[in-house]
């Protein structure tokens, strides 16, 4: 299996994986995107498609989002005392490593973004940072939900896309954040067009076959929880579910005597600017920091297309056989996390799988 597996990372590597993810100027026809981009599962930034939604010109408000949205409304606001939600943490009081979720806030987006203003304009690091860090996140479609009044804004869906997959996007997501959060490493089973409408997004990709190398593991879940009474926070184990496989790596720090066979693996970095589009195909890994200037809320719209179960993903089932029967039993039978994938109340079937 070994020896097999290491052809597959010689043939990735010679007729595969792009050394940089190229960019291509927009409008693309369904057709081009499709037999460049789509069918050899390569990621592109396309560039000049966005420049006239009515987004680009009015989010870098707040009064704006806030009028918008309506000042009393309340949204849900992901909150972690380290900015990183959804990704492995060790436990101080047990010493043991948890898949950790973000503590869900309701809270208006005028209490976020000064919030969030606030915790970006100190310039310190996520490690430095005392505050409780804040972002919007929830990948549930959250811009036809509680969003709704900012969709107007954006297009609905992205007819190239739609014609290329063949169907309108299953779920569109608003993100808003700071350089004090960062998603951890993990794949969704979704054709993702991530637009960046403020500051900057950096992604680290790895193509699928890229599996054998990222450590996959199952950690016990748990919450991120703050103490009202004494300001703290404390990381509360969920007993009543099963583990959760996630990567542990880090990709811009990975450690390298933990997570030997990272060294196999073959990250490619880009950054994605205002107004562009990132194509990230179905099943490629990535970790996505963010940046911003004046302490900027970043913000980003992502269509998610339902993937096509083709003989690409038969592929990758094989290649990380070992962990990818465990994980599909994982996500269907839990309550809890299934509810957090799929959008609560949703039918977004977001099967957000490592
Ligand atoms: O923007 C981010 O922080 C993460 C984006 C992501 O994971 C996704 O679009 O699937």
């Amino acid at each position: 299996m070994e020896k097999a597996l290491s052809g597959l990372r010689e043939d990735a590597n010679d007729f595969y994986v792009p050394r940089v993810i190229k960019r291509t100027k927009g409008p693309i026809t369904a057709l081009a995107f499709l037999r460049d981009y789509v069918t050899p599962n390569v990621p592109v930034i396309i560039t000049g498609l966005v420049d006239d939604w009515p987004a680009m010109r009015k989010w870098g408000d707040d009064d704006y989002l806030c009028d918008t949205i309506g000042r009393e409304t309340s949204v849900t606001v992901a909150a972690t005392p380290c900015g990183r939600a959804d990704a492995v943490h060790t436990r101080e009081e047990d010493n043991v490593e948890y898949f950790v979720m973000p503590e869900e806030r309701a809270m208006t987006v005028q209490n976020a973004l000064s919030h969030m203003r606030q915790s970006a304009s100190t310039n310190l690091s996520s490690e430095e940072s005392t505050d409780d860090i804040l972002y919007v996140q929830t990948q549930n479609g959250n811009l036809a939900t509680e969003f709704e009044a900012l969709a107007k804004d954006v297009e609905e869906e992205l007819p190239f896309a739609s014609e290329a997959f063949g169907q309108k996007p299953d779920a569109v997501n608003l993100w808003i954040g700071t350089h004090l959060s960062t998603s951890s490493l993990h794949k969704d089973h979704y054709e993702n067009l991530y637009v960046v409408i403020q500051g900057e997004k950096h992604f680290t990709l790895l193509p699928p076959t890229d599996v054998p190398y990222l450590h996959t593991q199952e950690f016990p879940p748990a919450i991120y929880s703050k103490h009202t009474d004494t300001h703290t926070w404390s990381v509360q184990p969920q007993t009543d579910t099963d583990k959760v496989p996630w990567i542990p790596v880090d990709t811009d720090k990975p450690d390298l005597q933990k997570f030997p066979k990272f060294k196999l693996a073959t990250p490619v970095r880009c950054t994605v600017k205002p107004g562009e589009m990132l194509y990230l195909p179905a099943m490629w890994y990535h970790q996505v920091s963010q940046s911003s200037t004046n302490g900027d809320p970043v913000i980003a719209v992502n269509y998610w297309y339902d993937m096509a179960f083709d003989v690409k993903y038969c592929y990758w089932r094989y290649a990380g056989r070992d962990v990818s029967r465990r994980r599909y039993k994982y996500v269907r039978s839990h309550p809890l996390i299934a509810s957090y994938w799929y959008g609560k109340g949703q039918s977004c079937m977001s099967v957000c799988v490592v």
